[in-house]
């Protein structure tokens, strides 16, 4: 009996599976990080021309204009199918109805964090030019047959000429996976704790 007991244990655990859970936030106030990557011609400065909470942001501008550049702002992997990542920014933007604005996106990669394979799509709202307005969106992860391994997070900026500028602050991160899941911050730190299993 002790035996049929524990099997039905370790069923009932993977069924309500994903298991592992962990947030993040970031907020440029370190004065130096800007991003993981910079995709197209994004320009990216850590500045304290404007923030949402403390006294530095995320200042991106496009030069020259062309294509739909963004900044990399979170990268996680080690994920699996229907794991779930929900992640949102504050973005400063003060035209309402026009240019710059800025949106959350994202796309699959595999242990690269150069990498490309598909784009993750992502919340089609735009900041809404009242100043700092917050944008989330949830993704569930699509493995595509085991060939991708990682999401990354995009804080896209949409110009229409080379002096408009947005700024991203504030932003967070919470992934529910079968895990355990590895998540990156803009300045290229991992959880301490995800670190200390190679301590002995
Ligand atoms: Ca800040
Ligand atoms: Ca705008």
């Amino acid at each position: 009996m002790k035996r049929v007991a524990i099997v039905t244990i370790a069923v009932l655990a993977l069924a309500s599976a994903p298991l592992w859970a962990q947030t993040r936030t970031f907020d440029w106030e370190d004065g130096t990080s800007t991003a993981l990557i910079t995709y197209g011609n994004a320009v990216l400065e850590n500045s304290t021309e404007q923030a949402h909470g403390g006294t530095h942001s995320l200042k991106i501008t496009e030069t020259p204009l062309g294509g739909t550049p963004y900044a990399g702002v979170w990268w996680v992997t080690g994920l699996t199918d229907g794991d779930m990542v929900t992640a949102s920014i504050w973005v400063y933007d003060m035209t309402p109805s026009g240019s710059p604005s800025g949106r959350i996106w994202g796309h699959y990669t595999d242990t690269d964090v150069n990498s490309y394979a598909g784009s993750a799509s992502g919340n089609g709202t735009y900041s809404d030019g009242t100043g700092w307005s917050q944008l989330s969106y949830t993704w569930t992860f699509d493995s595509s047959s085991d060939t991708r391994d990682g999401l990354l997070v995009e804080a896209r900026i949409y110009s229409s000429t080379e002096l408009d500028a947005i700024y991203v602050d504030d932003i967070s991160i919470t992934v529910t996976a079968v895990g355990p899941a590895v998540i990156t911050a803009p300045d290229g730190s991992v959880p301490v704790e995800l670190m200390s299993f190679n301590v002995e």
